[in-house]
Formats: structure tokens, C-alpha cells, sequence
């Protein structure tokens, strides 16, 4: 659609059509009527800066009641978007062909007035100062007793057909408005283009969907070995995080977390979980020993075995743990010699120093009782002096 290669977003619709940053030649290109209400689109083909084409189009809305100008807008922005504002002499004179024709008072009012006989008049919405040569009846704007600061439009049959009044903003005239297509909720994270006839959303990136509702989602995430993820909010969408984790014994090799672009991609790779490894274990002396991996990582379990005439001294097996250390120390293994050996000098020690030991304990035991006695002696004895002496006293 070549007319909606450029987009005219809206932000504010009730101001948006209004703002314009050039002067342009509007052609009018596609019409179609109904009762109450028309469509207008136009296409700009003019010398902004941008060369840019443009596109706009909203509805032209009025009613037969009649109010005063400010209670005309107050319709208008609360039915539609605002009172009519008038660009140029085509708008002009599309918007007087589809109002009713009147051969008399009350007309319509339009969205250009001042507060001054001094002041210039403006249209509202975008402070436009536009009035084309011909846009004022005949003998107008007459501002008679200098308090018509309001315009209306002339819509019956003759040579003022089309033509502006200045008249008391109090008068009551029928209002003329128009709607833009866009509103704040036409697109949820997006904004909106007006396009002939329709309207349509331009995402923001990481959002997709007529109103760009949906955020796009990444390629789901593979479960690392040995590890697991969580991810914030539970989808794999647009801005979503997951952070991973490993299982008890093993480390992560990787980032983290990542996060999922606008473009469906993760921000990095999913990241793996290694096991975690112990400190080398070399075979004893006199011995060998066979462990459960290649690796000695979480898990692993050796076993050692002594060559013949030897024996363990200690575990004959240490599992990695996953803290990264073996579940006790390295085994040795020792002679039968060396064994027999230290048995003998065991008993001889016990043998040699047996008696003393008796002879230790028993003194002790006798002493103790010995001391026990001499105290129980002493005792009334010493109670039988203190009551004589307190007699003596007395
Ligand atoms: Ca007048």
C-alpha cells in the first residue's frame, strides 16, 4: 500500500493532526460518505524537508442540537476527538459538503477563534493561524459591539456558501467535529498509524500482534546436565530472565543468566554444570588403587589394595564429596613385619609397666582413704573444744 509506507503515528490524537512542521499542498484522494458522518483521507505530496508522503485520515462528525461554542467543543472532544480545524481551502470545502445544507441561522461552528479584538485569530489544537482569501462572508468578520470572538460556518445555498461569521461565542450553533481513527488504547505497546480507512500498530520493539500485545518469545531453553533454571515470570519472552543453577557437586562453566532480546535471542549460551573434582590422589607405597572415573570429580570412589605382605592402615576406600574433598584420608599400607613389630613392643610396654601402674593406683587409693579417717577422727574432737571454750566465756 503505497500509502502507508510512511507512518503518521499519534501519541495525543486530540492534538496530533493538527501539528504540522511544514506547509503542504493536500490532495484529496479517497472519499466515501454515510449518513451523519464522513471519511476523509488525504495524501500529502509537498516539499518537507523529509520528502516524506504522508497519510492521515479521520471522520468529520456533527450534530443538529444547538449550544454555545465552548459547550460545542466540550461535545465534540467528548463524543469525538475535537471541534473541526481547517488546513486549507480543500478542507474547507470537503467539510461544508458533507454538513446539512441551512438556509438560514443557526449554522456551524468550526475550531478558530480569539479572546480580543486585537488578537489574531488561531485555531485551536494547533495554534494554526491559517484564514485563506476567501474564507470570510462578505462584510465579515464584521465584529459588531466588538464581542464576536467565535466563528461559524456558512452552509446554506449562494455565494456565501462555505464562507466564516465572527459571532458571540454565546450564540447557539450546531457542532462540527472531527475523530481521528487512533486512540490511547489502540495499540498496547506500540504506537498508531492512521492509514486509509484503518488504523494499524507499529511495535515497539520486542512486541508483536494486531495491537502489540504479544511480546515476542525466544527459542525455548535446554536443561543444563547436572543443573535446572527458573525464569523470572515463568515465560521465555521479550525481556524475560533465567538464571540457572547446578546440583550439589557440580560448578557452573558459563553465565549465569541470560535474557531474552527483542530479536528472539537469548543474550548468551546456556551455560553447563561440571563436577566438581578432589585433589589427586597417588597410589600408596607398597600398594595400588582403582577409582570409580577417569576423573577424580564428585562422586568418584577409590579403592586401594596393598601388595601382598601388606596391610591397610585406614579406609580402603574415599569417595569425592562436593565440597571437593575426599571422604577421609589416604590409606597407607605397612609390612606384616612392621605389623608384628609394633605388637610386640605394645605388649612389652603393657607387660613392663603394668606393675607400677598397680603399684600408682594403689598408693593412691590408700592414701585417700587414709586422709578420709584422720579427718572423721579430728572432727568431734575439735566441735568438743569450741563448746568449751564458749563456756568458759559465759
Ligand atoms: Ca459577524
Amino acid at each position: 500500500n503505497v500509502f502507508s509506507k510512511i507512518p503518521r503515528s499519534l501519541s495525543k490524537p486530540s492534538t496530533f493532526p493538527l501539528k504540522r512542521s511544514c506547509q503542504s499542498t493536500w490532495t484529496l484522494i479517497f472519499i466515501f460518505g454515510g449518513f451523519g458522518f464522513q471519511t476523509v483521507c488525504w495524501n500529502s505530496l509537498t516539499s518537507c524537508s523529509s520528502l516524506a508522503e504522508t497519510i492521515l485520515c479521520w471522520t468529520y462528525h456533527y450534530d443538529n442540537k444547538r449550544m454555545n461554542w465552548t459547550q460545542a467543543r466540550q461535545w465534540c472532544q467528548s463524543h469525538y476527538t475535537d471541534m473541526v480545524v481547517i488546513q486549507n481551502q480543500t478542507e474547507n470545502d470537503y467539510l461544508v459538503s458533507i454538513l446539512p445544507r441551512r438556509e438560514s441561522s443557526p449554522y456551524f461552528w468550526i475550531g478558530i477563534t480569539r479572546n480580543h479584538k486585537n488578537e489574531t485569530w488561531t485555531w485551536i489544537g494547533n495554534n494554526s493561524t491559517w484564514i485563506g482569501n476567501n474564507s470570510w462572508a462578505e462584510n465579515e468578520p464584521n465584529n459588531n459591539y466588538s464581542t464576536e470572538f467565535c466563528v461559524e460556518i456558512y452552509t446554506n445555498s449562494g455565494t456565501n456558501r462555505g464562507k466564516w461569521n465572527d459571532e458571540k461565542c454565546n450564540s447557539l450553533k450546531s457542532p462540527a467535529c472531527y475523530k481521528t481513527q487512533c486512540n490511547a488504547t489502540s495499540c498496547e505497546r506500540g504506537r498508531c498509524q492512521e492509514t486509509i480507512n484503518s488504523t494499524r500498530c507499529l511495535c515497539e520493539r520486542g512486541f508483536e500482534g494486531d495491537r502489540c500485545q504479544t511480546a515476542v518469545e525466544c527459542p525455548l531453553l535446554d536443561q543444563p546436565d547436572n543443573g535446572y533454571y527458573i525464569c523470572s515470570g515463568g515465560n521465555q519472552t521479550f525481556n524475560t530472565t533465567c538464571q540457572f543453577k547446578c546440583n550439589p557437586g557440580f560448578l557452573m562453566i558459563g553465565s549465569p543468566a541470560v535474557t531474552c532480546g527483542d530479536t528472539r535471542v537469548w543474550s548468551g549460551p546456556t551455560p553447563f554444570c561440571s563436577a566438581v573434582e578432589c585433589p589427586p590422589l597417588s597410589k600408596p607405597d607398597n600398594g595400588n588403587n582403582s577409582c570409580s572415573g577417569k576423573n577424580q570429580t564428585f562422586n568418584t570412589t577409590c579403592q586401594f589394595k596393598c601388595d601382598p605382605g601388606f596391610f591397610v592402615i585406614g579406609s580402603s576406600a574415599v569417595t569425592c564429596g562436593d565440597t571437593g574433598f575426599w571422604s577421609g584420608p589416604r590409606p597407607t599400607c605397612t609390612s606384616k613385619f612392621m605389623r608384628s613389630r609394633k605388637s610386640f613392643i605394645t605388649i612389652f610396654i603393657i607387660i613392663f609397666f603394668y606393675p607400677f601402674f598397680i603399684l600408682i593406683l594403689a598408693s593412691c587409693v590408700l592414701q585417700k582413704s587414709g586422709i578420709l579417717f584422720l579427718i572423721n577422727r579430728q572432727q568431734p574432737k575439735q566441735r568438743l573444744m569450741k563448746k568449751k571454750e564458749k563456756k568458759n566465756k559465759n
